[in-house]
């Protein structure tokens, strides 16, 4: 940030208290302390936006671009006071009034731009990047109805559109407009700023663009609407239902429009700096966040072909030695191959680049693996990515090690240069010092403030592992939080819970392969020991969160099999002394702020190689939890930092599980029928106590899945899973014990930081 800059910030914050009794004054005609809560919100909006409003992003010759179709931003108030430096004042203004800073920020509304860990890593990269004062920019959509917001019925989940701008939301039209072009049919983009305030320093702007003539009538029951209306409807949902052909097109006219904008950004920021196109990569650098937006490298070709003279051998070089590319997963599913034909329909002019970048391939190569158009004429977008960027990475060190070897081995063996790692980080802003505000204090008055900029410091907390006092504040702190979160969800849910009991949870998006239908079955074998007169030590308190595509069948009846299974657990009074269940509603970031640090056991139980790293399990490490999971992902790093004592490890590990989808081997009725354990718990799906609550046809299609097919191979660890978080269990028992489980997690979180992260890209990709 500029000095005069600094200094106006500095002159604003002096003046806070004058400042919000003027805004109440303008705003509402009278002081501070006669507004409505709700008032008193849209004066901490404004006066946070004047803040942000003289704090420039920094300039720098050289400037990344995070391309990115979800940024799950979260509540953005309480966190731009904590990065301002101002929350402490805002709070002791208020308090003088009676007012609490915390229940005002509950009225924020959640911007709902995102899904799930790439949007929200996305994130946690603005907030790094602005800390780190770097020059850096993201680029991305303005979602009017974002995913959709998640209501529960019947034990079902349905959908709304989620509607969250509003007048007070941080958004900022700007002035800036870009003609698209779908072949001849035009659309205008207009540029929205979102501004992400830094911790301490600096700010990092948002660039979000959105179609002008977008129509949110179009939208009708629930979350449909004409998916063919693309000039009214094309930024109106992040991830539509892409079943039909409507819905795959529609994909494609979203991921252009990214592209063009970005595309189109970047140059006019280059001419606008009056920079040589010719240095365009020592100007400009692209961080392709996942295969989403990766048409991107043959628009910025174009661009150069058609509107700057660059011969296009010259461009595609430049083109490449700007673009790097992000895998964040291996799923077949995930990976995105759109046929030729849709792509002609969409985006006519980019089809002969797209070609010339496939000619190239094959003039080069001659595995047919490698090429960008198949035999079937599919253009696979992460191929075009590892031809045409300087970089390819990973999220973990595991994840690119398969890569390497497995997914993307034919292309590894070409440009072994290309690939690395960068493990995933969380900033600890928002996951610490926002979401759990007394271990942040407590943390700083134990080990001063140097872990604040430098989180690694963290491990000086190792000193106290055998300090009785501090284990016994960290215990305390966690018990805090835990009848915290009980009252939010008795008032929320409905669901009384016992804060005295161990809490266990899984929240993430709802996936065959991150096997909530695995925690399920160890609940209902829970639950049929303890009707045999087997209870636990201590009750135990299951809690998950997650939303389902709507168009993913089984990830909608594990949905349900768990609203099935709540209902019947905590309505049974043998039973809901010793244990409960909940699943939350609309699970999202700010809910997450809450589960996180009451959390005791955390659940990171994908089949080991589906979970590129996971970013779930590094906030909940962050905030005293102990991993129950398998060797994939990211666990796998914090298995190695915790070691053995301090983490639960089971199932089948990445190249056991590799090798039995090269083989054909598993066979889950093979496990159903060798365990009676598996069995009982298996067909308890379809018992009449299941039926009587639930729907038939969704249990019996699950409990079949189960059977014949289990594609992610729950039955394979289920046994072990038992076995281990059994033992879990047993061990929240030696109190002291845990607790140093808990400190030692907490101390050696650092790694985990984002800017850990965002420092180690730019070290080996961007370089700015
Ligand atoms: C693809 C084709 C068509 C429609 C949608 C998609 C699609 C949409 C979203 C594919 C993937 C996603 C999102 C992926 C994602 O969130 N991946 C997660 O990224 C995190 C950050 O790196 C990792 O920690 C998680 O392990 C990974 O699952």
């Amino acid at each position: 940030m500029s000095k005069h800059a600094s200094l106006q910030r500095d002159i604003l914050i002096l003046n806070l208290e004058q400042q919000l009794e003027n805004a109440a004054k303008k705003q509402f005609g009278k002081p501070l302390a006669r507004c409505t809560d709700k008032q008193i919100y849209q004066v901490l909006v404004g006066v946070t936006n004047d803040l942000l409003s003289v704090s420039e992003p920094c300039a720098g010759e050289k400037k990344v671009y995070y391309i990115s179709m979800e940024f799950l931003i979260g509540r953005l108030l309480i966190n731009n006071l904590i990065n301002l430096g101002v929350y402490e004042k805002v709070r002791a203004i208020l308090e003088k009034h009676g007012r609490d800073l915390a229940e005002i920020g509950e009225l924020d509304t959640e911007p709902s731009l995102g899904n799930g860990g790439l949007g929200r890593l996305a994130s946690c990269f603005m907030d790094s990047i602005a800390t780190l004062g770097l020059a850096g920019e993201g680029v991305g959509l303005a979602w009017h109805f974002g995913l959709f917001k998640q209501i529960f019925k019947n034990r079902e989940q349905r959908t709304a559109k989620d509607v969250w701008m509003n007048a007070d939301s941080f958004l900022r039209r700007t002035d800036t407009t870009f003609d698209v072009f779908f072949g001849k049919k035009k659309v205008t983009a207009r540029m929205y700023d979102m501004v992400i305030a830094g911790y301490d320093s600096g700010v990092c702007k948002m660039r979000l663009f959105d179609l002008e003539s977008v129509d949110e009538s179009l939208v009708k029951r629930g979350i449909t609407f004409d998916k063919t209306a693309v000039k009214k409807n094309l930024t109106l949902f992040l991830y539509p239902d892409d079943s039909d052909e409507a819905g795959n097109l529609l994909r494609i006219y979203q991921e252009y429009f990214l592209s063009s904008c970005a595309a189109q950004l970047i140059m006019q920021q280059m001419r606008e700096q009056q920079y040589d196109y010719h240095k365009l990569p020592e100007h400009a650098q692209v961080q392709i966040n996942d295969t989403h937006p990766s048409l991107v490298i043959p628009e910025l070709i174009r661009i150069l072909v058609e509107h700057k003279a660059f011969s296009i051998d010259e461009a595609i070089d430049l083109v490449s030695d700007v673009c790097s590319y992000t895998n964040h997963t291996i799923l077949a599913e995930a990976l995105e191959t759109w046929p030729m034909r849709y792509i002609k329909k969409v985006v006519p002019q980019l089809v002969p680049y797209i070609r010339a970048l496939d000619e190239r391939v094959r003039i080069r190569f001659d595995n047919p693996k490698v090429r960008i158009i198949d035999s079937k004429q599919r253009v696979h977008m992460a191929h075009m990515d590892i031809h045409y960027s300087h970089s390819v990475n990973g999220v973990a060190a595991l994840h690119t090690e398969i890569l390497k070897k497995t997914e993307l081995r034919d292309f590894y063996e070409l440009y072994p240069k290309k690939f690395n790692n960068k493990t995933n980080g969380i900033t600890f802003r928002r996951w610490l010092m926002l979401c759990n505000p007394e271990l942040f204090s407590y943390l700083t008055e134990l080990l001063g403030k140097g872990f604040h900029k430098n989180a690694t410091k963290l491990k000086k907390l190792l000193d106290y592992e055998n300090d009785k006092k501090v284990l016994d504040r960290l215990a305390q702190i966690k018990q805090h939080n835990k009848v915290k979160l009980a009252e939010y969800i008795e008032e929320k849910e409905g669901v009384a819970l016992n804060p005295d009991s161990v809490f266990d949870i899984q929240i993430k998006r709802m996936h065959e392969y991150k096997r909530q239908q695995m925690n399920a079955l160890y609940i209902i074998h829970k639950y049929l020991e303890i009707r045999r007169g087997k209870t636990p030590k201590r009750p135990i308190t299951f809690i998950f969160g997650a939303k389902a595509a709507p168009a993913y069948v089984i990830a909608q009846d594990i949905i349900h099999l768990l609203l099935v299974l709540q209902e019947i657990i905590n309505n049974d009074p043998k039973v809901n002394k010793h244990m409960k269940l909940v699943m939350v509603e609309n699970y999202n970031v700010s809910y997450a702020e809450k589960l996180i640090p009451a959390c005791d056991i955390s659940e990171q139980i994908s089949l080991a190689s589906k979970e590129a790293s996971g970013t779930g399990n590094m906030k909940f490490m962050l905030n005293g939890a102990v991993t129950l999971g398998t060797e994939d992902g990211a666990n796998v790093e914090i298995h190695s930092l915790v070691g053995d004592e301090n983490i639960y490890i089971f199932g089948k590990r990445a190249d056991e599980v590799i090798a039995h989808y090269k083989n054909a081997d598993y066979v889950s009725r093979d496990f159903y029928r060798n365990s009676k354990v598996i069995r009982e718990a298996v067909d308890f799906i379809t018992s009449a106590k299941c039926l009587k609550a639930g729907n038939k046809k969704r249990l019996t299609r699950l409990r079949d899945e189960l059977l014949n097919k289990d594609w992610f191979m729950t039955l394979l660890d289920l046994e072990e899973y038992i076995r281990v978080k059994d033992k879990a269990f047993r061990d929240y028992e030696k109190r002291t014990a845990w607790k140093q489980k808990m400190l030692v997690n907490i101390a050696e979180a650092g790694y985990f930081s984002s800017d850990r992260t965002i420092r180690d890209y730019n070290r080996d990709i961007w370089r700015l």
